[in-house]
């Protein structure tokens, strides 16, 4: 047996990569992948009330949806309706599965085996030292993990995780619960994903969030910037918005390391023509950046309009914005006007005239769009990189007008809503006062952990219950061995959860799996029907109503779930049950609590919902220290390697939304039937006597020592030298606990500095 054998990974097959995406494999593989989860009726049945106005927000991704009238039938995607299917699957993991399967058996399974056996059913608990998850009932299980909270010496000695598909009532409910108990210990999945936008957006314009609409992108800018993103995959309704834009004459820029099929070309299968035909050509210009290298093409682009301003003055520069609504900008000229063109060549790995290129595309716009998703905020300068891309949308006034402004396009489907509810561990005083004022206890001032301080204090025995709302943790973290040896250090660790992972194997001492409802089902709660508000990457936050009977009896809704366990740790204190009965009482607490969201029922129920305040858009208000919109001198810095090295991000394929592995194919790149791949130049290849086709051991270096990912198929691929990628979360091995993005603390999964190694013999 070969390496490759041995990692499972027998069927493995490279071919070319595509060079346009969706089209017609898009529609024939979510119309087989349907069918086959959910059968012909369901399929038809629950795919049609995707995105729309009395239907369910699509479990998928962030991008917003556009205007109720113009929804079509079929307004998701491919990735979308796999989502769909995976949680609308007609299998069952039920107790009868779990008494077949001993704990020790399934965590040598793969994460898409895990999930493949379906929805759970009822509460499974792990007792310390058994072999086998056993059923319980949710008044045990609730009356377990009220127990513990309960008799903490101190509320900090709890962690609350929450993955950003949980919905804004159970999201406030959630983190309601955790400041009532005493901490705020709330860390999320946006901590290893937008943070870094979060921290830079606050600092140079006053507001965390993205400041464009739907319309901006496809009505009115000029010019489309799109950074460290892969929009054909992770976001694939974006790729309408972006053909709409071509077809009024908008040009787009992509700068990525990769030339990834939905940067390329569209083809759109809501048209015949589509369909048929070539497709829209997206990107006018491909600029493979060096991973990491960003920094150093904004700062250079920069110093090139400031320099074209210096010989034509007003030509490229906005003097009336910059005068009237930032500061700041005499420093960063200053610190533009000494940069080194050789550093920033080498750093960004383009030349000068490339950069002089986009400049002249840059100029020629009177509005430019800059999206970015995680190629710019899993870096240790992140937060430098995203204040480099503000201050190039400051100098020419691209903000606060149509067509302009910084996207940075959400992951998780309420990832921006749950952090608008307060999930976030440091949520500022004024959140926590009207908190006080609604509630009538004082929430805990204390900054709480992030996702990656959690892991400390786990790790260093500092935690005695890890609760999470969601996701998968162990597997979605970095330093999967780390974190792992963290997560068995917790007395107990519960996980609300639709399906079996990862992080329900490596465990506390004690576990507890709590099924919950999904998306796409049905939710009575106090004789009525319930629905739910979230909130996109436009900031509108609009209902989410399920229509399937849920897939099991025994499943809970996360809001029953977070106000059942809190009424077993605190009565009827601040009316819990109310809450858990009709999620009206939820939203009538939001709308005193969250800034923006008054009479939050009425106006999240209509179709189409609402948009929340956003200052700099709306009006061109910052509200930052000094009330402007702030220019930030950058030090222009790039992650180098030493020789024999190359530097390596970790990426989502085709199949796969985070750690729910749906398949084995990455349509785009040509890869079928296998994951462990890693993506490396041909001069690389060269340079470090390897071969496509070899399998390597991929080893990661870092202060404290080194980190081996076995059996990679190493796979020739397009990418500046010096660079490589892999897909997460089979990397996540690699990536070290303390490498982590200054400001933000997010890991650096697109920096690890790795090398290739030929496998030791392995016993
Ligand atoms: N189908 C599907 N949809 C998803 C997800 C999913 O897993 N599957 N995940 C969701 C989530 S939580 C998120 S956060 C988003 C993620 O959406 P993306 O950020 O698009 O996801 P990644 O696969 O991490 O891709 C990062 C992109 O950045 C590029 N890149 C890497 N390093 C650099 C760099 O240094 N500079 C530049 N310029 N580019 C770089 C990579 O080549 C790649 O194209 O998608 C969301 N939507
Ligand atoms: N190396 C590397 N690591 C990364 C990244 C990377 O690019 N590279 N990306 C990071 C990013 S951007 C993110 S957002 C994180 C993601 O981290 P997480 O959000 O923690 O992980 P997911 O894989 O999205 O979580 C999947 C699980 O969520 C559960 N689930 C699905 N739907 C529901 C639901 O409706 N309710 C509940 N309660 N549970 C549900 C299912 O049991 C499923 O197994 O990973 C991060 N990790
Ligand atoms: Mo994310």
């Amino acid at each position: 047996m070969n390496d490759l054998q041995a990692a499972g990974e027998g069927n493995l097959r490279i071919g070319e990569p595509e060079a346009a995406a969706v089209g017609i494999p898009g529609v024939a593989v979510s119309v087989r992948y349907a069918f086959s989860e959910m059968g012909p009726a369901r399929s038809v049945q629950t795919l049609l009330k995707v995105n729309q106005a009395d239907g369910f927000d699509c479990p998928s991704c962030a991008w917003g949806d556009p205007a109720v009238r113009q929804r079509k039938h079929a307004e998701f995607c491919e990735n979308g309706a796999k989502a769909v299917a995976w949680e609308a699957t007609r299998k069952r993991a039920d107790a009868g599965f779990f008494a077949g399967h001993p704990v020790a058996f399934l965590r040598e399974q793969t994460d898409h085996w895990l999930e493949s056996n379906g929805r759970l059913t009822e509460p499974m608990y792990l007792a310390q030292d058994a072999t086998h998850y056993v059923p319980l009932s949710w008044d045990e299980a609730l009356k377990l993990v009220g127990a513990r909270l309960r008799s903490l010496p101190d509320p900090n000695r709890a962690v609350f995780y929450t993955s950003g598909r949980a919905s804004n009532e159970a999201a406030f409910a959630y983190q309601l619960l955790a400041r009532r108990l005493g901490t705020n210990n709330l860390p999320d999945c946006s901590n290893m994903c937008h943070e870094s936008s979060g921290a830079a957006l606050s600092q140079t314009i006053g507001i965390g969030k993205g400041q464009v609409t739907l319309e901006d992108i496809s009505q009115h800018a000029a010019l489309i910037v799109i950074v460290g993103q892969n929009p054909g995959t992770n976001h694939p309704r974006m790729l309408s918005s972006l053909e709409e834009a071509k077809q009024r004459g908008a040009k787009i820029v992509a700068v990525n390391p990769l030339p990834e099929a939905g940067l390329i070309r569209f083809k759109n299968p809501q048209k015949a023509r589509g369909i048929a035909g070539r497709g829209t050509r997206l990107a006018d210009r491909f600029l493979p950046v060096r991973v990491n290298g960003d920094l150093a093409l904004f700062a250079g682009l920069n110093r090139i309009l400031l320099e074209r301003d210096d010989a034509a003055p007003g030509t490229a520069l906005d003097h009336a914005f910059i005068g009237k609504y930032t500061d700041g900008f005499d420093q960063a000229a200053a610190a533009w006007r000494a940069l080194d063109w050789t550093r920033i060549e080498t750093l960004s790995g383009l030349s000068r005239a490339r950069l002089e290129e986009l400049a002249d595309d840059v100029i020629a716009a009177d509005s430019v769009v800059v999206c970015w998703a995680m190629g710019l905020t899993q870096h240790k300068n992140a937060v430098e990189t995203i204040r480099e891309v503000m201050n190039f949308l400051l100098l020419r006034g691209n903000i606060g007008r149509p067509g302009a402004g910084p996207c940075p396009v959400r992951g998780h489907s309420n990832v921006q809503g749950d952090r608008t509810m307060g999930i976030y561990e440091k949520m500022p005083d004024s959140f926590l006062d009207a908190l006080r004022d609604e509630f009538g206890f004082d929430p805990p001032r204390g900054h709480g952990w992030d996702t990656v301080d959690s892991i400390r204090a786990m790790r260093d025995g500092k935690v005695d219950v890890f609760f999470a709302l969601g996701g998968n943790f162990a597997a979605a973290a970095p330093d999967t061995l780390v974190t792992a040896a963290a997560l068995a250090r917790c007395q107990l660790t519960v996980h609300v959860a639709t399906k079996l992972n990862r992080s329900h194997l490596m465990c506390g001492r004690e576990a507890l799996i709590l099924p919950c409802l999904g998306r796409t089902e049905r939710d009575v709660r106090g004789g009525g029907e319930q629905y739910v508000t979230v909130e996109d990457s436009m900031s509108v936050v609009h209902a989410s109503r399920g229509l399937l009977p849920p897939a099991s009896p025994g499943l809970r809704s996360e809001v029953a779930i977070v106000t059942g366990l809190a009424q077993e740790m605190f009565g009827e204190d601040v009316g819990w049950r109310a809450m858990g009965e009709d999620y009206s009482v939820i939203r009538s607490h939001i709308a005193r609590v969250v800034p923006g969201c008054e009479d939050y029922s009425a106006r999240s129920s209509q179709p189409g919902g609402f948009v929340l305040p956003r200052p700099p858009h709306d009006s061109r208000t910052f509200r930052t220290s000094t009330g402007k919109a702030r220019f930030t001198v950058n030090e222009v810095t790039a992650i180098c390697v030493p020789p024999g090295h190359l530097l390596l991000q970790t990426i989502r394929s085709h199949d796969q939304f985070n750690t729910t592995v749906y398949g084995l194919d990455d349509r785009y790149r040509g890869v079928h039937g296998g994951r462990r791949v890693v993506f490396v130049s041909a001069e690389d290849l060269a340079g470090l006597g390897f071969a496509d086709g070899d399998v390597v051991d991929l080893v990661s270096v870092w202060s404290d020592g080194e980190r081996r990912a076995p059996a990679f198929r190493v796979t020739e691929y397009p990418t500046p030298a010096g660079c490589a990628a892999a897909y997460f979360p089979e990397a996540n091995v690699l990536v070290p606990l303390d490498s982590t993005a200054d400001i933000s603390n997010t890991p650096t999964s697109k920096s690890v500095v790795i090398r290739l190694e030929r496998p030791r013999a392995r016993t």
